[in-house]
Parts: C-alpha cells; structure tokens; sequence
C-alpha cells in the first residue's frame, strides 16, 4: 500500500543504530554471492547508524556452519545482534534441502535460545541469477541489507523489554 506524509506508515520504526555491536557472519560456499550481501550490509549499517567500528566479521565454510558460529558470537555477550549470510544454490547441490533447513533450524533455535536476534540473510534460490537478483548493488535489492536495518530493528524493539524479562 502506498504511503504519503499525510498517513505515514507507522508500522516502520525510526533505526538509530548508533552505539550497537553487531556480528556478521558469512558463509564462504558461493562467496561470490555472500561478499554483494555483505556490502548490503554494510550499507544498510551504515544508514542505520551502526559505527564501523562496531561491526565484527567472520567467515565460517558455508551456510551449514553459520548457526554454529551464530551460537558462539550470541553467546559471547559482546553483540546486540547477529546477521548471518550465505547462498544456497539448487542447482549446484544435491543436498540443498539438507543445507538450507538446517541452517534455518538452527539459525532460529539460536535467537530463541540466545535471546539475541539473528537475521537470516542466506539466500535458498534455484539458480545464480535469482541470488544475483537478490544481492544487488546499492540501490537495488539486497536481503543484505534488509538484514541490517531487521536487525537494529529488532535490538530497539526488544531493549525497552529486557527490564522485564526473567
Ligand atoms: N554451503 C553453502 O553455503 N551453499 C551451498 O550451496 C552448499 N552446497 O551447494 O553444498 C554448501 N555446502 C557446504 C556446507 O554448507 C558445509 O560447509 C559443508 O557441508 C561442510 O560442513
């Protein structure tokens, strides 16, 4: 639905990253694909405030590990959020499923069981070009980015809670 100043969309928060610690996590399985989502990233950050100097990156082999790896960063209580990136290709993989439920299933039971969000930034297409579509450059589409703005996002919403929570 269109939106105009006369009726903003009040369900897209104000992101003000300024002082947030964020770990990204990258997949180096098809790393031709997770270095464009990478740079999303690292611009929807910095749109948001994030300050470079706040963001921690590290590369595990390929999608498979990154729920690993986001468990040991959400754990280590040095980050707000965790974003994890990889690229998961039908067509290059006979275990694509395997690949990419495990690494959805684990991403998720780590941010229920962290209490740290984790954005899943790992693309499950059917070929390069529908990862390619998905990882523009600035401007374009980049679920890199959509991660990076999801994850202040997430920070902000659930930090007013934490007071409250047991
Ligand atoms: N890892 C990916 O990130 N993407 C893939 O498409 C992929 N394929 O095609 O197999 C892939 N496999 C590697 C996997 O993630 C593990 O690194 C490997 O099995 C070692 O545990």
């Amino acid at each position: 639905m269109a939106t105009d100043a006369a009726s903003p969309d009040r369900t897209l928060p104000t992101l003000d990253g300024a002082g947030l610690r964020i770990a990204v996590l990258c997949g180096r399985f098809n790393d031709a694909i997770t270095r464009r989502l990478l740079d999303g990233v690292r611009r929807g950050l910095a749109a948001a405030g994030v300050h470079d100097r706040d963001v921690t990156e590290a590369w595990v082999p390929g999608a498979f590990e990154l729920p690993f790896a986001a468990k040991a960063h959400a754990e280590c209580g040095q980050f707000d959020a965790v974003i994890v990136l990889g690229a998961v290709i039908r067509g290059e993989t006979t275990h694509y499923e395997l690949v990419s439920g495990e690494c959805a299933r684990g991403v998720q039971d780590v941010q229920l069981a962290t209490g740290v969000p984790v954005m899943f930034g790992v693309l499950t297409t059917e070929d390069v070009d529908q990862a390619l579509a998905r990882s523009e450059d600035e401007g374009g589409h980049n679920v890199g980015t959509e991660c990076a703005l999801g994850a202040v996002e997430m920070v902000g919403l659930i930090r007013p809670l934490r007071g409250r929570m047991g």
